[in-house]
């Protein structure tokens, strides 16, 4: 759900008074260095210091993709009538988490996986957890829309695709693998007639588990069906 190329972790900001200086007219002059992270073969961290002296510090820090997360920090000395300051900002930036293989990024939305291969309900709700993600929960129409393109691309696909919510625990109450009620999470667009509890009795507990159809609009399924799945990865 979260569409960034970094998070700031950390900025500081400090203003320190140094020596008075005597001149009256303002002149600035700028230092930069960065510090960036790695994991080296045996698996301990390191560090590695750069210091670039009256470079441009914005460019450098862009260039700089050499760790898992990046510290910057840049000096401003400045003279102004009669006194002399130094400023230090630090910003640590740390990339997004990667998902696992297969998962496809769709901008402003997040990273999502169809599954192709067959499974029930608990089935894919484990693998999904397996990959460091979930059964896609739905929570806007822009969401809706990935599925349907995921669809789109394999077209081998008919019928419909498991997705996180179920009534397992209170028959007509729908509630996502996070546990929320379906009804809070932004979307349910359910298909014409749907949710049925299709063969629901006494003796045959029906459909409790949720799929999304090509339309987008959700389904309840039987949870012993074996149907491709959705999962996705958040940020
Ligand atoms: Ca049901
Ligand atoms: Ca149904």
């Amino acid at each position: 759900m979260v569409n960034c190329n970094y998070v700031v972790l950390v900025i500081s900001y400090i203003l320190l008074n140094v020596h008075p200086f005597k001149a009256n007219a303002c002149q600035e002059s700028s230092t930069s260095f960065s510090i960036s992270t790695q994991r080296n073969i045996t698996g301990h961290w390191y560090s590695e210091v750069v210091m670039d002296l009256g470079s441009d510090e914005e460019t450098d820090e862009d260039k700089k993709q050499t760790g898992p997360w990046n510290l910057g920090m840049s000096f401003r000395r400045k003279r102004c009538d009669g006194k002399e300051s130094l400023s230090i900002v630090t910003a640590i930036r740390v990339p997004p988490p990667k998902p696992g293989p297969g998962y496809e990024y769709f901008a402003g939305v997040g990273y999502y996986k169809i599954h192709t291969t067959l499974k029930t309900w608990s089935d894919a709700r484990k693998t999904c957890a397996d990959e460091g993600g979930h059964l896609l929960i739905l929570n806007s129409d822009a969401e809706a829309s990935v599925a349907k393109q995921l669809f789109s691309r394999h077209k081998q696909i008919s019928g419909w695709a498991f997705i996180g919510f179920h009534d397992k625990t209170t028959e007509g109450t729908y509630i996502t693998v996070n546990g929320e009620p379906l009804q809070t999470t932004g979307y349910t667009k359910w298909g014409k007639g749907q949710p049925d509890n299709a063969g629901g009795s006494k003796t045959n507990e029906g459909e409790d588990c949720g799929s999304i159809a090509h339309d987008s609009t959700l389904n309840d399924l039987p949870c012993g069906f074996k149907v491709p799945f959705i999962c996705e990865y958040d940020l």
